[in-house]
């Protein structure tokens, strides 16, 4: 896959708005290593960085006008007044940077505008967080720009704003953050409760070891309103055993919890995923910082086990890759994402990635499904200024 240019970028503005823009920036997508649906808990998450970017060209305006253009969308540039935009009218691409438009201004800031020119290397509905780089490279841009002066983990929650009220989805604040915040070489372990973060050094390759992505290819149709169910099961949870968020609920309490759940069969499952989740969280974390770096494996597979059967979002594309990539001798493997289809991540060693990957290619194609695109995933920086 190629990486954008800063220079290729700029050009295309240039042809597009006939001026120079005021600068470049880009903002990769992410995979998550583990800590999957614990973000809206108030729990742990383990995103990294990768490769693949959204890249932004743009300048100010100063007269209420937006202009948005992508090189990965047919059609030409959308105009639209900063003044009118209005939470739930877009249903295009464009409602991701013009929804970071719409926080920012209902945050106070007094931003009048911006030509904009976007092109990503981040596959789109790969589970990958190819929205969270468009709305953090494009609010980056203007923080910039406009000399905000605010830092990754408040632009972050601009962002999420953006796409929980401006594009109508209920997502946590982990894409945004891993987007705004990641750094090359590392992991990012982030309490979604107050944002505070850890950098771990996670550096594969000097160990043996290798990150694939595995890309399904497929995303079931059904995956929006189920992250919404789940997150409303969550909530109801919390409400059950009365605490703030399930992020609240003690590892060594979880059976007490449970109990106290009775006969509410599918909230026990939400739960028990949650709380285990954020436990094998802080067990990666302990095991990388004390160079175990192999040990995380099983933790992985019983991550995508717990979305499996306790959270019930996985499909059958992404568990025939981590049945597929175990059974030829991968050290770990789960899903990654919001589920339903997107990505899983295998863990191996190096000397396995030749044999895992064609295993897993083979199985797809005896299973009759589209070729799944695999990728070598090493933790790359976050988002930044290019020129
Ligand atoms: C999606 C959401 F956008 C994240 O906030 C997170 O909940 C994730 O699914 C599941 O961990 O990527």
């Amino acid at each position: 896959m190629s990486v954008e240019t800063a220079a290729a970028v700029a050009e295309r503005f240039r042809e597009l708005y006939g001026t120079e823009p005021e600068g470049v920036w880009a903002a990769p997508g992410r995979v998550n290593l583990i800590g999957e649906h614990t973000d809206y808990n108030d729990g742990f998450v383990m995103p990294f960085a990768l490769p693949h970017t959204a890249v932004a060209a743009v300048s100010r305006r100063t007269d209420g006008v937006l202009r948005l253009h992508s090189r990965d969308v047919e059609g030409g540039v959308a105009e639209l007044r900063v003044d009118a935009l209005e939470p739930e009218s877009d249903r295009a691409w464009t409602a991701y940077p013009s929804g970071v438009v719409w926080a920012l201004r209902a945050a106070g800031h007094a931003v009048t505008g911006a030509d904009v020119h976007l092109a990503s290397t981040v596959p789109a509905g790969a589970g990958l967080s190819s929205s969270a780089a468009l709305e953090v490279v494009v609010a980056l841009a203007l923080n910039d720009l406009y000399e905000l002066g605010l830092k990754g983990w408040q632009l972050a929650r601009l962002c999420q704003r953006a796409e929980n009220v401006y594009v109508g989805a209920p997502v946590g604040i982990m894409d945004q953050t891993a987007s705004a915040c990641c750094a090359a070489g590392h992991a990012l372990f982030l309490d979604t409760r107050d944002l505070s973060q850890r950098q771990i050094p996670f550096d594969l390759a000097a160990e043996g070891m290798r990150l694939l992505v595995v890309d399904t290819r497929v995303k079931h149709s059904h995956s929006e309103g189920e992250y919404g169910k789940r997150r409303a099961g969550c909530e109801k949870g919390a409400a059950l055993l009365g605490v703030d968020a399930l992020r609240d609920v003690a590892y060594d309490d979880l059976d007490t919890a449970l109990d106290r759940l009775g006969d509410e069969e599918e909230v026990r499952r939400l739960v028990r995923h949650v709380v285990t989740e954020d436990r094998r969280v802080e067990r990666v974390v302990a095991l990388l910082e004390s160079g175990r770096t192999r040990a995380i494996g099983p933790l992985l597979t019983e991550g995508h086990a717990s979305l499996r059967d306790d959270f019930r979002i996985s499909c059958p594309e992404l568990d025939l890759v981590v049945d597929t990539a175990l059974a030829a001798g991968a050290l770990g493997a789960r899903m990654t994402g919001g589920g339903f289809g997107g990505s899983a991540i295998v863990l191996a060693e190096a000397t396995d990635v030749e044999p895992v990957t064609k295993a897993v290619v083979e199985a797809f194609a005896a299973a009759g499904l589209t070729a799944p695109r695999v990728f070598e995933a090493v933790p790359a920086a976050g988002a930044r200024r290019l020129r």
